[in-house]
């Protein structure tokens, strides 16, 4: 490895890192608590330093791993043991806001909510949002697809991507698409790699379409006796013709212990108080939100629901986003975890919530869940609590198949947006047949020859 680290630093001057605080600091993501050294950090800053990372790693077949915020909870982002790890954290700037297009060209490594913000302050509107989207990069969500609260109305990150600029395994340097809403000329590139973890290629630059910003915003948190209600109501609101733009899910612990996590008691929790659904609706007309909020309520009226609780201000709101969007992080700093991202057609996910809790009581383990109800995605956090290490180690897969077949058998999904990466490419075979596992290979070998473009990740050999 070390005449490959003297041709990075010649590449690269100081921003090829080989020192062992760098190498530990780039050896993880936010998954569980996986550790994979590489031998060097890269920290490009230009397309044709990566191309050329990439032509030398190719003819040298060295493993090359994209890095974005190191906030993913699959492990797409885990080195390969004395692996290349290639930061993409210097493509930090947003290059183009086209407003006369509603379009935006950027760089990976900008944070999303950077992005959001300056989009804002010109009435402009790039909806999805990942929990950390105080932290991720555009980047990462473009290569987990990752969607968020705001995808439940408005969609997830593949939505919004009109046209990547990629670094292929060779070195070439291509662009998927055109900057233009409709685009039926020949396979789709751009959608192949959205969503495609940093096996295919390395994205450079980013184009995304747009929206005008909402002005209006209405936030209600609503407490159920029941955690199966409250999964039944969701579906209900949608029958009667209402799009929120935020309908989140949380068992009661989910939210009790992101009140710990963020000492934040501002919302009382009775003890009877199984779930909560947390509802927004956005727009540009707050008498049609208010009607919107109205029919809700009548919905709810179908339901045993206790007060409502309207966020008053704009402070009340943030409140209680902030407390749903560190849930997964109160999950992670209160025990040993196992996050699974399973998603349903909607109307499923009372089923989904039955089964979980009858799974939960034949193994013996205790599980928090939440997550966006209206898109059927639910994020069932399996605690290891007291446990023994000798049960969990012994029973966890077999818990995990048992989740992910349901889930399978309900019309769903093993990921809904956080991916496949290194956790869960043992259960891929749940959810596909050899005939899609071997075309989905196939597409990666015609892409990256050599396998050495984030290797390890996605399949199971
Ligand atoms: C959530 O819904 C997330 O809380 C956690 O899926 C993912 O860190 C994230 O953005
Ligand atoms: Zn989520």
């Amino acid at each position: 490895m070390n005449q490959h680290i003297l041709f990075f630093e010649k590449l690269l001057a100081n921003n090829c890192f080989s020192d062992e605080a760098t190498r530990q600091q780039y050896s993880h993501d936010e998954t569980e608590d996986i550790h994979r050294v590489p031998a060097c950090v890269l920290k490009p800053s230009t397309v044709e330093e990566v191309s050329q990372i990439l032509r030398y790693c190719n003819e040298n077949k060295l493993p090359v791993t994209p890095i974005g915020a190191r906030t993913g909870l699959s492990g797409g982002a885990i080195p390969l043991e004395q692996g290349v790890a290639l930061s993409m954290e210097r493509f930090n700037k947003i290059l183009t806001i086209d407003e006369k297009n509603h379009q935006v060209i950027t760089e990976p490594g900008v944070i999303t909510q950077a992005l959001q913000d300056t989009l804002k302050e010109k009435g402009l509107f790039y909806p999805p949002d990942p929990a950390s989207k105080g932290s991720c990069f555009i980047g990462g969500n473009v290569s987990e697809n990752s969607g968020g609260p705001k995808a439940v109305k408005y969609g997830v990150t593949k939505d919004y991507v009109l046209n990547l600029e990629v670094v292929l395994a060779n070195g070439e340097v291509i662009w998927t698409g055109a900057n233009v809403l409709k685009n039926a000329t020949g396979y789709n590139l751009t959608q192949l790699i959205v969503g495609s973890e940093g096996t295919l290629g390395i994205v450079t630059k980013i184009v995304l379409k747009l929206l005008p910003h909402p002005t209006e915003s209405l936030l209600l948190l609503v407490p159920f006796f029941s955690a199966e209600q409250a999964c039944e109501a969701v579906a209900a609101i949608y029958q009667q013709g209402i799009i929120p733009s935020g309908l989140e899910f949380m068992e009661r612990d989910a939210l009790v212990w992101s009140q710990e996590f963020t000492q934040d008691y501002s919302i009382k929790i009775k003890e009877n108080h199984q779930a909560h659904l947390l509802i927004e609706l956005d727009g540009f007309n707050m008498d049609l939100l208010m009607s919107d909020c109205e029919s809700i309520m009548t919905v709810l009226e179908r339901f045993e629901t206790d007060e409502v609780l309207f966020a008053d201000s704009q402070a009340q709101k943030d409140k209680l986003w902030n407390l749903r969007r560190k849930v997964a992080e109160a999950v992670r700093s209160r025990s040993i975890y196992k996050e699974e991202d399973t998603v349903v057609p909607r109307f499923a996910l009372p089923k989904l919530l039955t089964f979980i809790k009858s799974l939960e009581k034949d193994f013996g383990f205790k599980s928090v869940c939440y997550g966006h109800a209206g898109d059927g995605n639910l994020h069932v956090n399996i605690i290891k609590g007291d446990l023994s290490n000798e049960k969990w180690d012994k029973e966890l897969t077999s818990v995990i198949r048992r989740l992910f077949e349901k889930v399978v058998e309900l019309g769903g999904t093993i990921s809904g947006e956080h991916g496949i990466g290194l956790v869960q490419k043992q259960y891929m075979d749940i959810a596909f047949n050899s005939a899609q596992l071997n075309l989905m290979k196939a597409i990666k070998q015609v892409f990256d020859p050599n396998d050495i473009l984030n290797p390890g990740k996605i399949f199971n050999d």
